[in-house]
């Protein structure tokens, strides 16, 4: 793929287009579903397509697996992403700095609000047991973490985060039925503007598997962390953004 800005899905034999994807339709399995499927599946642009699987999930409605060829190029050049600007530190050096430059726990408030109950994430990003080989924030020795749970009503989070003088508070919102992840993330971040003077606002950090990471400013908040992120990656965003970034603007 070396020095390749356009590339091709690829199934079978290279650059061949082939996709799969799958959906559901609210109709019982039959002949005239499948038939829908296909339908449903050439209007995305998948031609020809195939049903591969067609299952049907309770009364009245069928899951599909279609497998088929789409004519669209990707173009690497175009693609915008949040690429990581801040050092993977470890927490040895995430510890080391916040003690020799901030001289004070560094003090980190996490829920999940709204009413989300889906603890695990942030679960994973907090508790000392962590995720993926790494553990959690409360592992971090210079790290003061208190996680309020599941949820977590806006006013009561802004009013603990005030009281606990936290320098960053970490939403996690995992269901975005009806978008609600993006309402309650705005409320949050709406809540805290008013609620506190831009020099003292704790850093705003939301996560979850459905982000756009690239929303954060649209949000309101300084970041988004999505599917798959680690502690040590918001460890050592948190130094950056709370420790490093601000001695540097200092000494400027
Ligand atoms: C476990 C689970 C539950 C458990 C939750 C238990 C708990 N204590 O958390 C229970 C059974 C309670 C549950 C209930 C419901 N669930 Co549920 N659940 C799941 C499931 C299977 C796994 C989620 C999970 O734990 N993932 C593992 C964690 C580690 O991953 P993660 O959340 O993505 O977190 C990572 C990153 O996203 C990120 N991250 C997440 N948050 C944050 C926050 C910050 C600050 C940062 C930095 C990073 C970060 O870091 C984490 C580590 O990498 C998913 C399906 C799936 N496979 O994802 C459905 C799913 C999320 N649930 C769903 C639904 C619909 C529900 C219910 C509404 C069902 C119902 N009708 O009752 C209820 C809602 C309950 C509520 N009030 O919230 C849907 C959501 C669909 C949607 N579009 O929103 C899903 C996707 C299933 C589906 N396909 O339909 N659920």
């Amino acid at each position: 793929m070396t020095g390749k800005t356009i590339i091709r899905p690829y199934g079978d034999t290279t650059g061949d287009g082939m996709v799969q994807l799958s959906f559901t339709l609210p109709i019982p399995l039959d002949k005239r579903a499948e038939g829908a499927a296909v339908q449903l599946a050439a209007k995305m642009g998948v031609d020809p397509a195939m049903v591969v699987h067609a299952k049907q999930m309770g009364t009245g409605y069928t899951f599909f697996v279609v497998y088929g060829r789409v004519h669209h190029l990707v173009d690497l050049s175009a693609v915008q992403v949040i690429e990581r600007d801040f050092p993977l530190l470890t927490a040895k050096e995430v510890n080391a700095l916040i003690r020799q430059q901030l001289r004070r726990k560094l003090v980190v408030v996490g829920a999940c609000i709204g009413t989300d109950a889906h603890t695990v994430g942030i679960d994973a990003i907090l508790n000392l047991k962590g995720i993926a080989g790494e553990k959690g924030l409360e592992y971090y020795r210079e790290l003061r973490v208190l996680n309020l749970g599941a949820q977590m009503p806006v006013p009561d989070l802004v009013e603990r985060a005030r009281a606990e003088k936290a320098d960053a508070v970490l939403v996690s919102q995992v269901v975005t039925q009806r978008d609600a992840h993006l309402h309650n993330v705005r409320e949050m971040a709406a809540a805290f503007r008013e609620a506190i003077p831009a020099d003292r606002r704790p850093l705003l950090i939301a996560g979850g598997p459905r982000f756009d990471e690239l929303a954060a400013d649209e949000l309101g908040v300084d970041r988004i962390f999505g599917r798959g992120t680690t502690p040590r990656e918001v460890a050592s965003y948190l130094v950056y953004a709370l420790v490093t970034a601000r001695a540097a603007r200092r000494a400027a």
